[in-house]
């Protein structure tokens, strides 16, 4: 602002400069890959500076000067682009050239990782926007929006945010915002924080709250209403699942989504709620609490016996159809049920590794 603007474009006396810089910048961003996003901005911005120079650069101690006597005049010109200048100046002007430093092109699944570090995207879906020459998180923001789903989308909004884990205490206030509002409207029902947080992890990676309905009663409907407030009051700023058709008795109900705390300096939060009725409640916090590991070899040991797992109970299997027997579900009431019912010593969350 305030700078002469008629030094832009090809009036510039830096203009054989600054093209450099912003081919450099350009070849940073079809390369991609983690910390070329950086280069690419540094390139562009120093590049901005340069047009906005007056006077033209031969030597790069000119520069070394600015950056010295007069900061403000070149700022955006950094220690990654005055590199990039001193070969340029030195080698003489239009040769196209590699950059001397420069992220080196990312290797395939370098790219492959990086897109599965967003929520939703999978190995096929990571291998197809590779295939379609997304290359940076930064692609996928400009050119591959079309190629991604609503919950993708999401995700990648979201992105410098849900990727960073919290520490346990914020997931504590999180478990305690959704509690307080599931009370004021359901008074009595019981809100627990499963995953790493109840295995006494000290950083989680998400909140994952179960909800169980209050003390003699089998079910509730009040968890889209739950849903509904959340999000009227702002906690809530993104759904990636919701309960699927109306209430229906007897069934869970899951919401996954975006949640973020109020005040100053708070970042977005994954958050997963789910509600099961009475009945069920102990086997789904069993497989919430976790670990995938954990439940893995539980599921292996309850199959050896000739029963099977998962969040909703615990049931007999018929040996010859492999089937689940109607009606054979054990009543567990409390997880210590569910060991038992097993024949398993009961194992603290924090202990439940491997
Ligand atoms: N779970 C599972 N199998 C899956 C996904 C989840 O058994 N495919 C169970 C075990 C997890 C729990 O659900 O511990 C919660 O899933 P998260 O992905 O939230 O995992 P954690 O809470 O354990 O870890 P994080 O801190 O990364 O959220
Ligand atoms: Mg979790
Ligand atoms: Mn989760």
């Amino acid at each position: 602002q305030g700078q002469p603007s008629s030094f832009w474009g090809p009036q510039s006396p830096n203009k054989e400069a600054a093209d450099m810089l912003d081919g450099l910048a350009e070849l940073c961003a079809t390369r991609g890959g983690d910390g070329s996003v950086f280069n690419e901005r540094g390139f562009k911005s120093a590049a901005a500076a340069l047009r906005m120079l007056g006077t033209q650069i031969t030597d790069i101690e000119q520069l070394k000067d600015l950056r010295k006597n007069d900061p403000e005049r070149v700022r955006g010109v950094g220690d990654g682009a005055m590199k990039e200048l001193t070969a340029f100046l030195a080698e003489g002007k239009g040769k196209s050239r590699a950059p001397v430093s420069g992220a080196d092109p990312p290797a395939p699944e370098a790219c492959l990782k990086l897109f599965q570090e967003v929520g939703w995207v999978g190995a096929v879906k990571a291998r197809q926007l590779y295939d379609k020459g997304m290359r940076s998180i930064e692609d996928l923001r400009t050119s591959g929006r079309d190629l991604l789903t609503e919950q993708m989308r999401v995700c990648l909004n979201r992105h410098e945010d849900i990727k960073q884990r919290m520490p346990r205490s914020e997931a504590a206030e999180i478990e305690a915002a959704v509690t307080k509002v599931a009370q004021s409207i359901c008074p009595g029902v019981i809100c627990q924080a499963c995953g790493s947080y109840r295995r006494g992890k000290s950083n989680c990676g998400d909140v994952d709250v179960l909800i169980r309905p209050p003390e003699g009663q089998e079910d509730s409907p009040m968890f889209l209403e739950l849903i509904k407030e959340l999000t009227e009051t702002g906690f809530i700023t993104d759904r990636l699942a919701m309960p699927e058709g109306p209430y229906t008795p007897g069934k869970p109900q899951t919401f996954m989504g975006v949640c973020k705390l109020p005040g100053e300096g708070q970042i977005h939060r994954r958050l997963d709620v789910k509600l099961y009725p009475t009945s069920m409640f102990a086997f789904a916090v069993l497989y919430f609490t976790g670990s995938g590991d954990f439940n893995m070899n539980m599921r292996c040991f309850a199959k050896s016996k000739g029963l099977k797992l998962n969040d909703k109970g615990l049931f007999k299997v018929d040996p010859f159809s492999g089937e689940e027997v109607p009606n054979s579900g054990y009543s567990c009431l409390r997880e210590e049920d569910v060991f038992s019912a097993l024949g398993m010593d009961w194992i603290e969350p924090k202990d439940r590794k491997g």
